[in-house]
């Protein structure tokens, strides 16, 4: 890159070596995209200049933010995506919106038309600023040079402080050209990880909460996504074992405490939730949402909590709490904050007499009702092979530092309810916001360049592999040793489950050819295995663990509308 120290000393700069050293500046390492003609002066300066950010080109943009999701999510770090005007724009969208939904930070740059070509009818014009907004916490197009490092900072602020979220930037082609003054790039470098600046409870709220758990006699707590989120695990830990209370989590929350803690009753609510467990909260007589939207799926459509159970909510956003509960207590805060507040008080406090609620003898008893179940189907070797078989044999031959990204249909449910893993911490990722099929494969690739030290699965139906497929190429060609596992049930089984249980089992236009997901996998370059035959899975599943590079499992599996699924309702 001979000119780039040349380019660097200069005074001013264009515009889009600006945004490439904007993005240095928030330590920005990976940018996951895909080419297009408005965005070529962009590509150009990330080749001329010298900036430690890596360009991983995907095959399709929908891929590319699901990536920088996963990314984000492991890191902590702001994931950014990038793709053309027109087609990249309107692709990218799935993965800005479930990221801004799950208060995860990423930044989206899109390329636009000129600013000067705008209602002349030039090729991919669009409205990108009305597009995002709806789907970020922050947006704009760059319409002029010099907004663009100040856009570009409000991008990052908005994305990492209170809750954390999307960003939408539009670049257009001659603010990529035009010039930009040098000491305007800079950046607030905290903004760079989320969540940022964070802000404590007040104390008062923190007080009232601690009374109201302190004087209920059979209070749980339910964890969303915001105690992994906000780095409160070991907090939480302490405060589960000092007053020895249930703590129960929805489907983002996993990972708030390990599945081994004697406390940890896991998933609860209609999806990966099981008679046993919902029972738990149905007789508590306090619940305590952390950092959760107490949702459709986690209250089983506000009926698991009842009516009747005190509500106490912590949230960095206070929008979340009382949407669905009448709210007795509102603590708003950052988690980790408000949880080492609530520590402090809970443990000066000198009502000791009642810290103790029988937590893990009550979660003893509903996991072993739970696992008897579970065992006793994990162990039939019946075939097609049964989905708690899979759960069980990847629970046996993954190491213990696995991160499982799972996408809708079987995966979800099924890996949410009975996957074990021994430690806190962010192990487990679906897509709760929107549950767009085909989510797992792009995100867990963001997963490995983040975590690349981690055994990373990508678990999907075939549905999803039918969204996806595109991006095995992805893996391929960065050689990254993620084992893919297909359950192939030749349907969208849990659409078909739906028509099974709400419409007497009228099936319409569910049903579809097998694929040889391991025929498309090897032509692409990635080793692959079939597995029909219950007792082959774990060796089988041992053996592409064990290989180097990308892998891919196709399990003919049970389709979920037979299986015995830990699903109450069907329609969230
Ligand atoms: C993009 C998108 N379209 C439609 C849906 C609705 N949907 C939810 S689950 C599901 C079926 C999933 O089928 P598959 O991936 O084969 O998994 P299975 O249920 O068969 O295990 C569908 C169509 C969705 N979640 N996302
Ligand atoms: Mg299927």
């Amino acid at each position: 890159m001979s000119d780039s120290t040349t380019k660097d000393n200069q005074a001013s700069l264009n515009g889009a070596e600006a945004m490439v050293k904007l993005l240095e500046a928030y330590d920005v390492k990976y940018i996951f995209g895909l080419c297009g003609d408005t965005t070529l002066p962009f590509y150009d300066a990330l080749y001329r200049l010298d900036h430690g950010i890596t360009h991983i080109l995907t095959r399709d943009e929908r891929s590319a933010g699901y990536m920088a999701d996963g990314y984000a999510r492991v890191t902590g770090k702001v994931g950014v995506c990038e793709g053309p005007s027109g087609g990249g724009a309107t692709y990218i969208t799935p993965g800005v919106i479930e990221a801004n939904e799950s208060s995860i930070s990423v930044l989206s740059i899109t390329s636009d038309v000129s600013v000067t070509s705008l209602g002349k009818y030039p090729l991919t014009e669009l409205d990108q600023d009305a597009l995002f907004k709806p789907l970020t916490k922050w947006n704009g197009v760059i319409n002029h040079p010099d907004r663009l490092a100040n856009m570009v900072r409000a991008a990052f602020r908005a994305m990492t402080t209170g809750r954390p979220g999307a960003a939408h930037l539009g670049f257009p082609f001659d603010v990529q050209k035009a010039d930009i003054k040098a000491d305007d790039i800079w950046a607030q470098a905290e903004h760079g990880t989320f969540p940022s600046w964070r802000s404590g409870p007040d104390p008062e709220s923190l007080e009232a909460a601690a009374t109201a758990i302190l004087g209920s006699s059979n209070p749980v707590i339910v964890c969303g996504g915001g105690v992994v989120l906000a780095g409160a695990e070991s907090v939480l830990a302490a405060i589960a074992e000092h007053l020895n209370i249930v703590v129960a989590t929805t489907i983002s929350g996993q990972g708030s405490l390990a599945d081994s803690h004697p406390n940890c009753l896991g998933v609860v609510g209609s999806n990966g939730g099981v008679a046993a467990t919902r029972e738990v909260i149905d007789a508590a007589d306090t619940v305590v949402y952390l950092g959760c939207r107490a949702g459709s799926v986690t209250t089983a459509r506000r009926r698991s909590p009842t009516r009747s159970a005190r509500i106490i909510h912590f949230d960095s956003d206070p929008m979340a709490v009382s949407a669905n509960y009448k709210t007795d207590v509102a603590v708003i805060g950052d988690l980790r904050l408000s949880l080492e507040a609530l520590l402090k008080t809970i443990t000066e406090s000198s009502d000791n007499t009642k810290s103790d609620f029988n937590g893990a003898a009550i979660v003893a008893k509903a996991k072993q009702i739970k696992f008897d179940e579970f065992s006793a189907l994990a162990e039939s070797k019946q075939t097609p092979i049964c989905p708690e078989q899979v759960v069980a044999d990847l629970n046996k031959a993954a190491p213990s530092d696995a991160i499982i990204v799972a996408d809708p249909g079987t995966p979800c449910p099924y890996f949410s309810a009975f996957y074990q893993v021994p430690h806190a911490g962010r192990h487990f990722i679906s897509n709760r916001a929107h549950g767009a099929l085909g989510y797992s494969l792009s995100a867990a690739i963001g997963v490995q360049f983040g975590k690349p030290d981690n055994k990373v699965f990508s678990i999907m139906g075939d549905g999803s592999f039918g969204f996806t497929s595109g991006e095995l190429e992805t893996l391929a060609r960065y050689d990254l040793p993620i084992t893919c596992l297909v359950f192939s049930n030749s349907v969208f089984g849990w659409i078909k489950a739906g028509q099974k249980s709400g419409f007497e089992e009228r099936y319409y236009s569910v049903d579809f050819n097998r694929t040889d997901h391991a025929a498309v996998a090897a032509a692409y370059g990635v080793k692959s295995w079939t597995v029909s035959e219950p007792e082959k899975l774990l060796e089988v599943l041992e053996e592409a663990i064990a290989y180097p590079g990308p892998t891919l499992v196709d399990i003919l599996c049970q389709p979920l509308q037979d299986a015995n699924a830990p699903v109450s309702e069907w329609v969230a």
